[in-house]
């Protein structure tokens, strides 16, 4: 039986690839992808998933919009990364698939407490807010999902300030709650997520699967490759998010440890950061974990057989 899960995302290139993997993967069965702001406007990030869905012929799998900015800051986007558009370089279709009426936290609840207890993982891949407000709306979520498995956090190192990572740092309140309620969190966090990068010979396997998905995906990773050079000096850019997305997948893929995580809101230089508690010895109980480890070679063979298995949606048939 493959796994359930919530995408909670805000497209952004790397959200894109953990979106086609969780559609293009046979272990995952997406019930529901939201979105958040994040990468860019809710608006435009709700866009640019339905673009995806579009491109990858998703279309019986409800998307809703949700949360427009944190639950106590002002929205940061990271354009410098992700463009104008949150999805730049690829031409971004007009979707025919139309966005669901509810808000993202009405359909975060309603489809964790209509499937049985310990059945939903939720995936989020931005900032918490969505996730946070669901579990304050209906508390019972938290009993009721079998776990979270997010990108966010590190344990290291941060991108949006020397100690945090972007999702954490632009709603910190959310992922505190988070990380604070009692369900299992995984954090795939940068720690793991900067071993994910996209070599030149992974986009050339990506390029040579000959498909549209494929082809839409070349050019997410060639943006994405010249930003992650210009701003942040990496040779091969960190595909971040379907790290998580592949935990689900396969467990043996990202390697965690249970240990004690906690997120900083009182700190002034600290601000979002995810502390971890590596110091023996280890609570036996421990509900959160940090992903310390990734095998980069099974990481990209899912992505290129997910993609495989999609095919090309637009001219019928997939290519296996
Ligand atoms: C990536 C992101 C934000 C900022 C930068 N510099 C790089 C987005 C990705 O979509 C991912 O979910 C997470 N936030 C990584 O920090
Ligand atoms: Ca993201």
């Amino acid at each position: 039986m493959p796994t359930k899960i919530i995408l909670d995302c805000d497209p952004g290139h790397d959200d894109a690839i953990a979106l086609l993997l969780a559609h293009g993967s046979p272990d995952v069965e997406l019930v529901a992808v939201t979105t958040v702001a994040g990468n860019q406007t809710l608006e435009k990030v709700t866009r640019n998933a339905l673009a995806v869905a579009q491109i990858a012929g998703i279309v019986d799998v409800p998307f809703a919009a949700g949360c427009a900015r944190p639950l106590v800051r002002r929205l940061s986007v990271a354009d410098d990364i992700h463009g104008e558009s949150g999805m730049d370089g690829p031409q971004l279709p007009d979707s025919t698939i139309t966005v669901d009426p509810r808000h993202a936290v009405d359909l975060i609840v309603d489809t964790v407490m209509a499937y049985p207890e310990g059945t939903i993982t939720l995936v989020p891949t931005g900032p918490l807010t969505n996730i946070a407000l669901a579990a304050r709306k209906e508390p019972r979520i938290v009993e009721r999902v079998r776990e979270v498995v997010l990108m966010g956090g590190g344990y290291h190192a941060g991108n949006w300030s020397a100690t945090s990572e972007f999702n954490i740092a632009i709603d910190p309140e959310a992922a505190h709650i988070v990380f604070n309620e009692p369900w299992q969190v995984t954090m795939c966090g940068l720690d793991v997520t900067h071993q994910a990068v996209a070599t030149d010979a992974v986009i050339q396997r990506v390029s040579d699967l000959g498909t549209a998905p494929a082809a839409f995906v070349t050019e997410l990773l060639q943006f994405f490759k010249q930003s992650y050079l210009d701003v942040q000096g990496f040779t091969a850019p960190p595909v971040h998010d379907p790290v998580a997305v592949a935990r689900v997948i396969d467990p043996t893929i990202v390697r965690t440890v249970p240990v004690p995580i906690d997120v900083e809101l009182g700190g002034s230089l600290t601000l979002g950061m995810t502390v971890t508690d590596f110091r023996f010895p280890r609570p036996s109980d421990s509900h959160t974990h940090a992903a310390v480890e990734l095998d980069h070679a099974r990481f990209w063979d899912l992505i290129v057989a997910a993609l495989e298995r999609i095919g090309d949606p637009a001219t019928g048939g997939a290519a296996v």
